[in-house]
This record gives C-alpha cells, structure tokens and sequence, in this order.
C-alpha cells in the first residue's frame, strides 16, 4: 500500500512545492483539505522550530495519517530579521502578498545599502501527537526595489536569489525547488527518512514507547 503524508498547511503555493519536492519519498500527499480537518492553527511559537512543532503535533491529533508542518518566512537583515515568523500576518489579517511586499519595501528605504536576506523553512512530522523527525533549511539573498516574476508566492517577486541572479518568482517551480529554503529543509528531512519507512512510522512509536 501506498504511504500518505498530510501536509498541514492552507497555503496553496506551499502546498504545490511540497507535492513535488516529496515526489522521491513515493508517498500520496494528501492537504488537509483532502482529510476534512477545517481547525485553524493559532501560531504561539517564538521560533519557526517551534510553531513547525506545534502546527504538527496539533493536526497529528486529527488524523490517522503522518502529518508535515512547515512554519516558514523571510528575514531580513536591516530590519533586525523582522517579518520572520510573522511573515503571514506582517501587513495585518486580510492583506495580500502585494501588500506585504509594499510595506516591506517601505520599512526598508531608510537601509537602501543594506538589503541582506533569508529565507527559512522548519519541518516538523508528527504523527498521533509524536514528533518523529525535524529539520530546517534557509536560502540566502537579497530584498530589490521593484518585483520581479510572476512565479512562485509571498515575497518571491523582491528576493533576489544572488547565486543565479534572478528573484525566485523569475525560476520555475522545478528550479526554485531545487534551491529554496524548502527544498533544502525536505532534503534532510528526507536524509533523515532513509532506513525510517514512512509505512512503519507506527511500529516506531509504538517501539520508543515501549
Ligand atoms: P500555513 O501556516 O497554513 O502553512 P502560511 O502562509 O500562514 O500558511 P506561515 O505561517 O509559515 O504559512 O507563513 C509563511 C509566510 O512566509 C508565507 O505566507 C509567505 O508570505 C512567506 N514565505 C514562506 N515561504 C516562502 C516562499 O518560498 N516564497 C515566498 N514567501 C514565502
């Protein structure tokens, strides 16, 4: 039988990646749509670590199936690493990516030098409230004046991916996927995987209880 993975997240673009970054693991990737669980998560963490562990542990709870949280975000140097785990909500509830990148853009034209920045990405998988594995990732770069591309989602358009030097809304999905924070974090995650089948992932538990 096939293995499935509930990624538990809304967003649609994190999803997408996610479906195809887990493709080597052969599993189905199911959202939480697809289970029917309609909770919200409220994020309480300090840390993207923390609030991955959280948001797991929690939608571990309502399924049978293993459950892969991703808390993620941008950090930028100038601004002390602000948005960081506040990515989401950095321009209020009900705003949308345009303007989370505009205020971004404006809270930064004081620190026209100083544009440094990273992504990262923390995964947690969870299943019946346990924690299984963890792992994180970050990609490095830097926040330009006008967006860029019209791939990707959130702060794609304005994060200029230094190594190639285009903005990860100007690389496909396949390309991003090959250098993001995400891609980077399911990489060791799925290093961490090796000899862990995820059919078994039960039996573990049930072994470290015991
Ligand atoms: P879930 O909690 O349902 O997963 P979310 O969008 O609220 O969805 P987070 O709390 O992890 O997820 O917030 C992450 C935010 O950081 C996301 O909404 C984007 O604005 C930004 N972000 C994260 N990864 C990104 C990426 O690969 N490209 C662009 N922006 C990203």
């Amino acid at each position: 039988m096939k293995p499935t993975i509930v990624i538990a997240t809304r967003n649609s673009g994190k999803l997408r990646e996610f479906q195809n970054l887990l493709l080597p693991v052969g599993s189905e990737i199911l959202s939480l749509k697809d289970v029917s669980i309609e909770q919200e998560f409220e994020e309480s963490g300090q840390t993207f670590a923390e609030n991955a562990r959280l948001k797991a542990i929690a939608y571990s709870r309502l399924t049978q199936f293993p459950v892969l949280a991703d808390d993620s975000g941008l950090e930028v140097a100038a601004l002390g690493g602000r948005p960081g785990i506040h990515s989401a909500r950095y321009a209020g509830s009900g705003a949308s990516d345009s303007d989370r990148i505009r205020k971004l853009l404006q809270e930064l034209s004081p620190f026209p030098g100083s544009r440094d920045a990273r992504f990262v990405c923390a995964l947690s998988l969870a299943q019946d409230g346990n924690i299984l594995l963890e792992s994180e990732g970050e990609c490095r770069g830097i926040i330009i004046d006008e967006p860029r591309g019209a791939n990707g989602f959130g702060y794609d358009p304005i994060f200029l991916f230094t190594e190639l030097g285009i903005t990860f809304a100007e690389l496909s999905e396949s390309e991003k996927n090959l250098y993001s924070h995400r891609a980077h974090a399911v990489t060791s995650l799925i290093q961490k995987l090796h000899g862990f089948s995820i059919v078994n992932l039960q039996q573990q538990i049930v072994n470290r209880k015991s």
